[in-house]
C-alpha cells in the first residue's frame, strides 16, 4: 500500500532539481565565537595551513567527495579502525552519529566532535577546539582538513562533516551523508547489537529509497532552500513545499508509530534530524514559520518518542545548534556579537508522548 502512494508522491518531485544540502556562501561569513578573538586567524597544525579554502566560494552544493565503501569490499570492516568526525549542529552529520549508536556500533567505531564555531574569517574547515589542546585525541589533528588532505593532497574543496576517517592512515574514506547509514547497516551486521533495528529491511528497500528522496526534496534540503533563498518567490516555493509535506507526514504518522509501521528505519533518522531543529532553528531563523513542530500532534509526539531513545537523545545537542545557527552570520552586515535566543522552552522535550498506542494495538 505504501509503495503505490510513495511512488505517486515521488513522481511529483523534480529529481533533477539541484537542491543544496548546505548552500551557504561561507566566504563572506563572519563568526562571533566567544572562544576566539574576532580577529582573523590562520590555524596551522602539522605544517598544514588549515584556512586553505578561504577564497573559494562555497555557494554551490559540492556533493560528497570520498565514497569508499564497506559493502563492495573496498574498505575492510575492522573494529576500532574508523572514527566518525561530526558536528553536533549539523543535521547531515547527526544522522550518522545516531545510526552508529542505534546499531550499537559505538563499541567498534569511535566518534570525534568538531567545534560548531570557527575562528573569525576561517571558512571551509572544522576544528577540534572543544578537545584538550585543541586536538582530536585519536587522530591527533587540530583541523579536519588535515584528514582531507591526507586522503587527497590536492583537495581544494571545503571540509565537510560527516567524515569517516581511517584511524590507521588518517585519511577520510567516506563523507557521503546519504549512503553512510546503509554502509553501516549492511556491512557491519556482525558487530551490531543483538537488538539493533534493521534500518533498511529488504522488503521495504524501494519504499525507503522513495521516501528518503521525498524527505530530502521536501524537508531536509527544502528548509535550507527556504532559509537561504535569494528571492521572495523562491522562499515561498520552498516554504509551501515544507508545509505541504509536513501535513502529509502528520497524516501518515496518525496511523503508525514510525514512518514504516512499528520499526525504526533509516527514514526516521532522516526526518528526525530536521524535526529536532525545526522550532529551534528553521522556524525562527529560516522563516519556515507557518506552523511549529509542536503544533502537529503526531509529528511532535513522534519526535519526542524518538528523542526518548538514548541514540537520538545523546546526539541531539540544542546548544550546538543554537551556537552555529545564531552566532554565525551567513549574510553579514555587522561584526556585532550575535544574540542567541533564550527559548524556546526545551523542557517540553522530556514530556511523555502518546506513540505507544500503536505498539499496543498492532503487536
Ligand atoms: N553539503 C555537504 C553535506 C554535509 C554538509 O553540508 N555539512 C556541512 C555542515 S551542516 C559542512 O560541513 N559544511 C562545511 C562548512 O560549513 O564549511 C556535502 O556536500 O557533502
Amino acid at each position: 500500500m505504501t509503495e503505490k502512494t510513495l511512488a505517486e508522491q515521488l513522481e511529483k518531485i523534480d529529481v533533477t532539481e539541484n537542491l543544496s544540502a548546505c548552500p551557504i556562501d561561507f566566504s563572506k561569513s563572519k563568526v562571533a565565537n566567544p572562544r576566539e578573538s574576532t580577529e582573523q586567524k590562520v590555524y596551522k597544525s602539522n605544517g598544514v595551513n588549515s584556512n586553505f579554502n578561504q577564497r573559494q566560494k562555497f555557494a554551490e552544493e559540492q556533493g560528497p567527495q570520498f565514497n569508499l565503501k564497506f559493502t563492495d569490499g573496498t574498505l575492510p570492516v575492522t573494529p576500532q579502525r574508523y572514527r566518525l568526525i561530526w558536528s553536533k549542529h549539523c543535521p547531515w552529520a547527526t544522522r550518522i552519529a545516531i545510526a552508529i549508536d542505534l546499531l550499537g556500533l559505538d563499541q567498534v567505531i569511535s566518534k570525534g566532535v568538531v567545534d560548531p564555531l570557527r575562528p573569525a574569517g576561517v571558512v571551509g574547515d572544522w576544528f577540534f577546539t572543544l578537545d584538550p589542546d585543541n586536538e582530536d585525541p585519536v587522530l591527533h589533528v587540530k583541523s579536519l582538513s588535515e584528514n582531507y588532505l591526507k586522503a587527497d593532497p590536492n583537495y581544494k574543496k571545503r571540509t565537510t562533516v560527516p567524515a569517516l576517517v581511517d584511524i590507521k592512515t588518517g585519511k577520510v574514506v567516506n563523507n557521503n551523508y546519504n549512503t553512510l547509514i546503509n554502509e553501516l547497516t549492511l556491512a557491519w551486521r556482525d558487530y551490531q547489537a543483538k537488538d539493533a533495528p534493521d534500518l533498511y529491511p529488504e522488503a521495504l528497500r524501494s519504499d525507503i529509497d522513495a521516501l528518503n528522496k521525498i524527505l530530502y526534496a521536501d524537508v531536509n534540503a527544502a528548509v535550507n532552500e527556504a532559509g537561504l533563498a535569494r528571492s521572495q518567490a523562491d522562499y515561498e516555493k520552498y516554504y509551501n513545499r515544507v508545509f505541504d509535506r509536513l501535513d502529509w507526514l502528520e497524516q501518515r504518522l496518525s496511523q503508525q508509530r514510525y514512518l514504516f509501521g512499528n520499526q525504526i528505519t533509516d527514514s526516521d533518522i532522516r526526518l528526525y534530524v530536521t524535526l529536532s531543529r525545526f522550532d529551534l532553528v528553521f522556524y525562527q531563523k529560516y522563516y519556515v514559520n507557518k506552523k511549529k513542530l509542536v503544533e502537529y500532534p503526531n509529528l511532535w509526539n513522534y519526535t519526542k518518542d524518538l528523542y526518548s531513545i538514548p541514540a537520538f537523545k545523546n546526539n541531539t545537542d540544542f546548544e550546538s545548534m543554537k551556537q552555529r545557527f545564531y552566532q554565525v552570520d551567513h549574510t553579514p552586515q555587522s561584526d556585532l556579537v550575535r544574540i542567541i535566543p533564550a527559548g524556546p522552552d526545551l523542557t517540553i522535550w522530556e514530556a511523555p508522548n502518546d506513540r505507544d498506542r500503536f505498539t499496543e494495538t498492532n503487536e
